[in-house]
């Protein structure tokens, strides 16, 4: 009787001795650091709310060959798409936490962690893309990468989300009369919100995991995204009719987990800024190829499309100024005065 309890006994010890020893590796910072130093592999969770066929996951992808290359696999990246992980500010804050290493929102979320990135978010800011580029590569735009070290997040690169263009199920939208009363979603930012109510809609924020099902359930009627995420995430199956209102040009902002990247030595940190911006001029280059190509395939899919003549966008421009001009020192006027004096030299 005393041999089979104690064999008990020492079964039972052993098995709580592996247990501990399992829960280290699966918190795996603590583990990992121990391992890093000593050189072993460090992997980066990377999650987007888009889905495998848009430019973005492609840019992703793009960014996990560069790194695993040139680390020789010290870094290895494991890509999310369509929010796996969680929907733009989830998925920040779980960078925030540490568990998660990277993701790339566009800036009007971004803009509830560090208000100055709602600067991007000015209605009919930028004319072109051309602008669009010289500016964010400019020392403002830049700056603004590096204040989200306050929020544990590093800032390595913009990418590019493009020019927004406003569907719905109900009518087509030749003006600010046609919006009248339309339930649209907006991302989670007030300045869309504020603006959208200025040009007679009625406004909700959404967070982009929910948007497809609101659709299609009719909570809302409609929303606002470029043109290769409309047709990308098949928006034409809950959407009838397209305006080209080009009402706001969205970046993305490829960003870092802090904590991760200071735990990477100084190559490694290299390495992935590096990557971060070589893979975003190849997004870049895919974004502008898809936006351009699918406004013919989403009327093929049925959708109607509206121009919106110069004085209808003018119309536009001119009633969402007091909002603009109300934003101004919310978002900070030294920021939005820079903003718009780099965009008068890039022009
Ligand atoms: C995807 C979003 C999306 C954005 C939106 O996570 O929320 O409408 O345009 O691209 O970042």
């Amino acid at each position: 009787m005393k041999k089979i309890l104690a064999l008990v006994c020492s079964v039972l010890l052993i098995s709580v001795l592996a247990a501990c020893s399992g829960n280290d590796s699966a918190s795996g910072n603590s583990g990992d650091e121990e391992s890093d130093s000593n050189g072993e592999s460090k992997v980066i969770k990377a999650g987007i709310g888009l889905n495998q066929d848009h430019p973005q996951y492609k840019g992703l992808l793009k960014f996990k060959e560069i790194v695993e290359e040139k680390t020789d696999g010290a870094i290895t990246v494991d890509t999310y798409h369509s929010g796996q992980l969680g929907d733009d500010r989830s998925m920040m804050e779980a960078l925030q936490l540490g568990t998660q290493e990277v993701v790339i929102p566009s800036t009007a979320p971004v803009a509830n962690f560090v208000k100055e990135f709602s600067v991007f978010d000015i209605p009919f800011l930028f004319p072109n893309e051309e602008v669009a580029d010289k500016v964010l590569a400019g020392e403002t735009a830049q700056g603004l990468l590096t204040k989200l070290e306050d929020q544990n997040l590093v800032g390595l690169a913009y990418w590019e989300n493009g020019f927004r263009d406003l569907t719905n199920s109900k009518r087509a939208v030749a003006s600010m009369e046609d919006m009248e009363g339309l339930k649209i979603r907006t991302m989670e930012n007030d300045l869309h919100l504020d603006a959208f109510k200025k040009l007679g809609a009625n406004p909700t924020p959404m967070a982009f995991t929910e948007l497809f099902t609101a659709l299609q359930q009719g909570t809302v009627d409609g929303q606002e995204n470029p043109y290769a995420t409309i047709y990308l995430q098949k928006f034409y199956e809950v959407q009838n009719h397209v305006s080209n209102t080009h009402h706001i040009y969205s970046p993305f902002v490829f960003m870092m987990s802090k904590q991760f990247y200071d735990g990477l030595s100084e190559e490694q940190q290299t390495i992935v800024r590096e990557a971060a911006v070589e893979a975003g001029e190849h997004e870049r280059k895919l974004n502008r190829e898809a936006n351009a190509k699918y406004l013919e395939d989403l009327q093929e899919e049925g959708m109607t499309y509206t121009e919106i003549t110069p004085e209808a966008r003018q119309e536009m421009v001119d009633a969402v100024q007091p909002v603009i001009d109300d934003y101004k020192s919310k978002i900070g006027e030294d920021t939005v005065d820079a903003i718009y004096k780099e965009i008068e030299e890039a022009k």
